[in-house]
């Protein structure tokens, strides 16, 4: 008879999510669906604060993320049922949920990459805005009709929407209401990847696999460091950016890494 084994039982990953929502994890990677179909994947109160309890609640060994949604469209953004009843502070108050949320995949440990199809329009598209990779499918199509419901940004879209596009544009899409497909969303920078319908997810996962094989502080770096220097003063940014290349380049994993390359063990940097 085998010996039973020592090795602890590893608890299988089941975060405590709503019904609109489910996580599965793939080697290093998690992936989050939105699951709300029936509504368009349309972001309520529950919705999102599940999103805050997957990210709280994400394994110490994840490396990425993927976000996708399910059904016709990504999202349809705000659960607009929600609004009618919220006086001006409970609106800051739910705003400032959106913002602390979305800033935990911004800010958050591992990268992001969401896959985005359909609608991506308003709350939606701030969410996608929050990830650090977006891949579009040909059906995904862009619009804030915040305009036309007599309501505004509330996701931080208005802080991160401008820095992807412009201030210009989102201006745009806002006072007119009209929407940009996949392809006027590539040229513009709203997604990454432009591929077929129904190949997003792979892609998402293909994508989140490599991002995970990077060094986790290379990352990090990436994803904190980089757009903080960018945005500051060239002076600060360039201390900034050597002071961050030299804790990187003095890691145990850069020296390895490196050394790997130089012993004929790394990969090439070939043309895809
Ligand atoms: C919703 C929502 C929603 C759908 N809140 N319930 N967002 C919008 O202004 C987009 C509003 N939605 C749409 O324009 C359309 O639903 C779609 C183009 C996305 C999809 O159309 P379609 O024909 O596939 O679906 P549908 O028949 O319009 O919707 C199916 C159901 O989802 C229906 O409910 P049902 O009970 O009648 O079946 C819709 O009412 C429901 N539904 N979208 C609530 N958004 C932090 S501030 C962010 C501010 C914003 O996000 S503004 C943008 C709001």
């Amino acid at each position: 008879m085998a010996k039973p084994s020592k090795k602890p039982m590893k608890k299988p990953y089941a975060p405590k999510l709503p019904a609109s929502l489910a996580a599965k994890r793939r080697g290093d990677i998690a992936i989050l669906r939105l699951s709300r179909p029936q509504k368009r994947n349309a972001i309520d109160d529950t919705l999102v604060l599940g999103i805050e309890t997957f990210f709280r609640s994400l394994p110490k060994d994840i490396k990425a993320v993927v976000i996708h949604g399910q059904g016709e469209h990504f999202s349809a953004g705000l659960d607009l049922s929600e609004l009618t009843e919220r006086d001006a502070p409970a609106a800051v108050a739910h705003s400032q949920t959106w913002h602390r949320v979305f800033n935990q995949i911004q800010f958050g440990r591992v990268p992001v990459v969401v896959v985005m199809h359909g609608a991506v329009v308003g709350g939606g598209l701030e969410l996608a805005a929050a990830c650090h990779l977006r891949i579009a499918e040909r059906s995904a199509y862009y619009g804030l009709p915040e305009g036309s419901r007599g309501i505004f940004l509330g996701g931080a879209g208005s802080i991160r929407l401008p820095r992807l596009i412009g201030v210009s544009r989102v201006m745009e899409l806002m006072l007119t209401g009209r929407t940009y497909g996949a392809e006027e969303g590539q040229t513009y920078g709203l997604s990454h990847m432009l591929v077929g319908d129904g190949e997003g997810l792979a892609k998402g996962i293909e994508i989140a696999e490599r991002v995970a094989q990077n060094a986790p502080l290379s990352n990090y770096a990436i994803m904190h460091a980089l757009p903080r220097i960018a945005e500051s003063d060239p002076a600060s940014g360039s201390m900034t950016e050597s002071l961050m290349a030299a804790v990187a380049s003095s890691s145990d994993d850069a020296k390895t890494r490196l050394r790997d390359f130089l012993e004929k063990r790394g990969k090439k940097v070939l043309r895809e």
